[in-house]
């Protein structure tokens, strides 16, 4: 393992002041041992860390940094804002321009709310959705993760996958009552829960491409029976696209695929790094939200003026590259995920990848657990020693950027045939 003196003792003073010494679970690399690199400074595709080292990075600060570390246009827009106020509490015209720049690349989002983070974004689509259809329960499919919502932490992934946590502490049964999980990509299971719970289902939240199992793409025709399951049933189909968000296609997974969700949840690229969330989604559902309806929910900082100048810096890019930015992402991302080993098992779609330790086909969580976390921790270190920055667990997605150039791919590439060579 790489030898961190100077993280090390960093982790150790952190560990005095914050539990485990971070402040998100899955950064303490519990599961693949050893001291997380403290980092300096990024740039473009690499990050430096304060041993002295520096590491092409496919974390990409677990999504949003499409365009790399210190991406010049968001850092312009933010050094303008520095100059008229970081926060008002009050409307500005930069959040009208955002949200009609996401409702122009996710058309399904008619009507937009800005909020602070994903786990707010997924929170208060469930909440309008209760409000709207007046029933209480959510389906959501194990091994998929929305945050750290009370009522979602069922069965979820993510860090609760990595530390293998069965039931968090603090979530009352009542709340986790109201949510059922059924395995992902399992049509059948879904129908058996809307044949017996169908008139009590408010919601079915879902990540159309699962990143918190890793990478797992929705089999044929999943997403499809979901969508006309929730029609007939008068159930909101939530597509939680915080990941997959303008990652994946200017409009997510729902133009990827051609599903038209009924809300949205939206984070990580719309903030390109800065603390954004959003959702939205049919306006006469979105109507229910307070003020115009009753639906409360509200934030200080919601639709602050850095995180959202940030967004627009980054729509306005995504938009002016147009789709030569996809088959970028996409010839560079399959260059990476080339060439796998027998006994490995390679997820992608998109920028998205995950090497499963596997020689199984990885379709849902119950497949993904079975990956070898052992031989994943090994692969994970090897990665790190040779200047590779990779997610510290076996349960979450890599991420391609468009600053990843072509020697950074092959290098990396390299890196991992060294590994399983
Ligand atoms: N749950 C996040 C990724 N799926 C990780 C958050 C973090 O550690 O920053």
């Amino acid at each position: 393992m790489k030898s961190l003196p100077k993280a090390a003792a960093l982790l150790e003073r952190a560990r005095g002041v914050t539990p485990g010494g971070v402040n998100s679970p899955v950064r303490a690399f519990r599961s693949v041992g050893g001291t997380p690199p403290y980092i300096l400074r990024g740039a473009g595709s690499r990050l430096f860390d304060v041993d002295g080292n520096s590491y092409i990075d496919y974390v990409g600060s677990w999504g949003p940094l499409l365009f790399g570390h210190l991406f010049p246009p968001v850092v312009e827009a933010l050094r303008g804002v520095l100059d008229v106020g970081t926060s008002f509490g009050a409307p500005t015209e930069r959040e009208i321009i955002l949200a009609e720049k996401i409702r122009e690349a996710v058309p399904s989002m008619q009507m937009v709310r800005l909020v602070n983070s994903g786990t707010e974004a997924t929170m208060s689509a469930l909440r309008v959705a209760r409000g709207f259809t007046g029933r209480d329960l959510t389906v959501k499919f194990e091994g998929c993760y929305h945050g750290h919502v009370d009522s979602l932490l069922v069965k979820a992934g993510s860090g609760i996958a990595t530390l293998g946590i069965p039931d968090t502490a603090g979530v009352p049964a009542a709340f986790a009552d109201t949510t059922i999980a059924v395995p992902y990509n399992s049509v059948e299971a879904l129908e058996a829960v809307f044949k017996t719970h169908g008139d009590w289902i408010a919601a079915v939240i879902v990540e159309p491409v699962a990143g918190n199992m890793g990478c797992v793409p929705p089999a044929p025709g999943f997403l499809e029976a979901m969508r006309a399951l929730c029609t007939k049933r008068a159930a909101v189909l939530i597509f939680d696209e915080v990941m997959t968000g303008f990652r994946l296609a200017r409009g997510g997974a729902q133009e990827l695929y051609g599903i038209r969700p009924d809300l949205t949840t939206i984070g990580k690229i719309v903030g390109g790094g800065l603390p954004i969330a959003a959702y939205g989604g049919r306006a006469d559902i979105m109507a229910k939200v307070a003020p115009s309806g009753p639906i409360y929910q509200a934030g200080t900082l919601s639709g602050n003026p850095l995180a959202v100048s940030a967004g627009i810096a980054m729509l306005d890019e995504i938009a002016s590259r147009g789709p030569a930015l996809y088959a970028q992402l996409e010839a560079r991302t399959a260059a990476l995920c080339a060439g796998a080993p027998v006994g490995i098992t390679v997820n992608r779609v998109g920028s998205m990848f995950t090497w499963f330790f596997t020689d199984q086909p990885v379709t849902d969580y119950e497949s993904a657990k079975r990956s070898d976390a052992k031989r994943f921790g090994e692969f994970f270190h090897h990665m790190l020693e040779h200047g590779v920055y990779l997610a510290p667990s076996q349960f979450e997605a890599g991420f391609v950027g468009a600053a990843h150039s072509e020697a950074d791919i092959a290098a990396t590439a390299d890196a991992a045939v060294g590994f399983f060579t």
